[in-house]
């Protein structure tokens, strides 16, 4: 395959061997390979069952690997850095998702790029928006500049009782 850039999303909300969730963050981006850019570690609340906070950052990734073989790499790392297949959105020690590339739209066996989820998730749009603000998202046609500002004005929406 040609080379195709990937924007990564990573998480850790559990110390690992590395340390704190956001040396844990660190250490797996140096795993990826080719990173060009990658966005500041930040602290967010988590979303969904776990208590912990997580440490969250995008890295942008060149590589010839294709979705598949790039997922299958992930996981593999996921694994040597302690993850455990477990409770759906238990408190982990890496989560390394696919994102988006330059590839477009990629749907298949398991695998769904854009990921489905991340126009509404600040602690990937925020990372996004600080490395690729023009990035367009194929699904929507809306850029990353864009979806991050309707996140935020989803946040600040008041909320009813
Ligand atoms: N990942 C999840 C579920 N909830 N919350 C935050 N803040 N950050 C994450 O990376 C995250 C989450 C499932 O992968
Ligand atoms: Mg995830
Ligand atoms: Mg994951």
């Amino acid at each position: 395959m040609p080379v195709t850039s990937y924007a990564i999303a990573i998480g850790s909300n559990r110390p690992g061997a590395h340390g704190r969730p956001e040396a844990e963050v660190r250490a797996a981006v140096a795993t990826l390979g080719t990173v060009i850019a990658m966005s500041p570690v930040i602290a967010t609340p988590p979303l969904g069952p776990s208590s912990r906070r997580f440490a969250n950052a995008v890295a942008l990734l060149e590589s010839a690997e294709s979705p598949a073989d790039l997922l299958a790499r992930l996981k593999k790392i996921e694994r040597g850095f302690g993850r455990r297949p477990g409770r759906r959105w238990g408190a982990r020690v890496i989560d390394l998702d696919i994102v988006l590339w330059s590839g477009g739209i990629h749907a298949e066996s398991g695998l769904t790029i854009p990921h489905p989820a991340f126009r509404t998730r600040r602690f990937v749009l925020d990372p996004l928006l600080a490395l690729a603000p023009d990035w367009r998202d194929p699904v929507t046609g809306f850029t990353m500049r864009q979806l991050a500002a309707r996140a935020r004005a989803v946040d600040r929406r008041p909320r009813r009782s």
